[in-house]
């Protein structure tokens, strides 16, 4: 670990340099918000209410980025600029160049506002660096930022984290990428002590002062290529979430490489590595032993003692080695904010996940039927694949230019039919042609399988329409299994192009399955 120095080229801008606390001067600021969405609105609504001049800007101009627009001019003075050529360039603010852009997590650096941002030399920012900015505040407490990244569980370990801090007795709330953006916590009258702050990718690659208590790495897998331009990239940016830790950075001790992206990073002086582990833990581990979570690196006799900080049968009614790992991980981040172990126990206890995660939809006919939807990647979903056999796997959606082969091959052999859904599968199809060339392909989006030889209720749909698909995915499904099979809607891909998200995908499964069952 190398320890941070003040040669931060974001303090470059002596304006912006000083703007370090919701006191300082904002006034007068130049802001050019990129997206109105759930982080944009937010952004924009602090900065209004910091006497910024801000102008935002973003390609959709539906019905709801317009009710948007209209909310913020009622709540102070600004531009709202929406429509296909919004980001075509960057937009003077009243009518002089801005001191500053706050973008989006969902726009890509590519986005030709952001290049020509760059290429004059104005600052980018993420919603997160400006929270960061605002966090403390007079007259109010300062949070304590505990942030978590990873290719999958961080909405878990969040929820987890959050728990076990409230069960500790502190005010303590999970935000960020989980749904709820930081800024809103921050002007929230509740004052939290202490912040469980889920980051994706997007979101820090934007962030440059950031400076938590502690921080985590869950795990590392290929994802959303696409936004980051490759893999290297994209791990570069869950890196960056070390980063002036104070405290604690914690890894995964049991994925190759995790160790040294703490050892990149720079750190305050005194802040240590916190592995954690499924196994038995070493020293400065937190990990398992016979059926117990125990912690050999908060304690002050750590060579030769450890303690115990819950059981593996807390993590859940169905403890799988992902909840453990994620279970860990989150006491990880709250023993580093000094929690007793006690209340890791019963946070752990009190923690309820949210739904589409592997969740059991039915079971009639000695045919179980889950909803994964929230198995966005390939990692995510054969986390899923590997623990039913055989399974019928409902699959597909926006790939994010993703390889499917590692996963079409360790899982070939329990598959015993695939239907394929969304508009975008050709990486996946090209996957399974390859590599299980014996398993039907199905399609459930019409067009994108090989072998639908099926007598179907609604033979012809509109692609587009999610909902149907889903229907008719179910359908093919049914007439595929027998009794012991599962059927596993774990797409290892993202929803929009056919839902609104994942949570509409998982109820669109649901209510598919109860129809087609008689149960609804
Ligand atoms: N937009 C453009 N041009 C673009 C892209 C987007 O104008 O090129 C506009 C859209 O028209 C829209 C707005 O930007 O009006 C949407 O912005 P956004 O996509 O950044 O989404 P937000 O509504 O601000 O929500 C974001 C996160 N979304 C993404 O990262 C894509 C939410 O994570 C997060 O909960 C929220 O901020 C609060 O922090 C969602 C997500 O899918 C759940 N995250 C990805 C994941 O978990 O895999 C990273």
């Amino acid at each position: 670990m190398r320890h941070a120095s003040n040669e931060n080229p974001v303090l470059d801008n002596p304006r912006l340099a000083g703007l370090t606390s919701w006191d300082a001067d904002w006034s007068g600021l130049r802001v050019v918000v990129a997206g109105i969405g759930v982080s944009g609105f937010a952004a924009a609504d602090t900065l209004i209410e910091l006497g910024a001049l801000v102008t935002v800007v973003d390609s959709g101009d539906g019905e709801r980025n317009r009710q948007s627009a209209d909310t913020l001019k009622i709540v102070g003075a600004v531009d709202v600029v929406l429509g296909a050529d919004a980001m075509a360039r960057v937009p003077d603010v009243r009518g002089q160049r801005p001191d500053l852009v706050v973008t989006s997590p969902g726009i890509r650096p590519t986005n030709p506002l952001l290049e020509a941002a760059r290429e004059e030399g104005i600052q980018i920012w993420g919603d997160v660096e400006l929270a960061w900015r605002v966090s403390e505040r007079r007259g109010r407490r300062t949070p304590q930022w505990l942030c978590i990244t990873g290719t999958n569980g961080k909405t878990t370990t969040v929820g987890m984290t959050a728990s076990i801090l409230q069960a500790a007795g502190l005010k303590a709330i999970a935000v960020g990428n989980v749904g709820t953006p930081i800024l809103d916590a921050l002007r929230d009258p509740v004052e939290y002590d202490v912040l469980a702050v889920e980051l994706s990718s997007f979101q820090l690659h934007w962030t440059h002062s950031l400076s938590p208590l502690a921080s985590a790495v869950l795990n590392v897998a290929e994802d959303h290529v696409d936004w980051h331009g490759s893999f290297e990239n994209y791990r570069a940016d869950k890196s960056r979430v070390y980063e002036n830790t104070r405290i604690a950075c914690v890894y995964n001790a049991e994925q190759e490489g995790a160790e040294e992206l703490v050892e990149a990073a720079d750190v305050v002086e005194g802040c240590r590595a916190v592995g954690f582990t499924t196994g038995m833990p070493g020293l400065s581990m937190v990990g398992v032993v016979e059926e117990l979570l125990v912690d050999r690196a908060f304690v002050e006799d750590r060579a030769t003692s450890a303690a115990e900080i819950g059981a593996v049968s807390d993590t859940g009614p169905l403890p799988t080695r992902h909840g453990v790992a994620n279970a860990l991980a989150a006491a990880a981040l709250a023993r580093a904010a000094g929690v007793e172990p006690e209340a890791v126990r019963d946070g752990l206890r009190a923690f309820h996940p949210g739904g589409h995660r592997i969740e059991v939809v039915a079971e009639t006919d000695g045919v179980r039927w889950i909803d994964d939807s929230k198995a966005t990647n390939p990692h995510a979903a054969q986390a899923s694949l590997s623990a039913f056999d055989p399974v019928v796997w409902i699959a597909g959606g926006l790939s994010k230019g993703v390889d499917y082969d590692e996963l079409v091959r360790a899982n070939a052999a329990r598959l015993k039919a695939v239907v394929v859904i969304g508009t975008d599968d050709a990486a996946l199809l090209g996957s399974l042609a390859r590599l299980a060339p014996e398993v039907p392909v199905l399609a459930g989006t019409p067009g994108q399988g090989t072998s639908a030889e099926t007598t179907l209720d609604e033979p012809s749909i509109d692609p587009a329409d999610g909902h149907a698909v889903m229907r008719r995915a179910v359908q093919l499904a049914a007439q595929r299994v027998t009794p012991g099979d599962t059927v596993l809607m774990a797409p290892a891909a993202a929803s929009m192009d056919q839902f609104t998200d994942y949570a509409d995908r998982g109820d669109a499964f649901a209510r598919s399955v109860r129809e087609e069952l008689g149960l609804a």
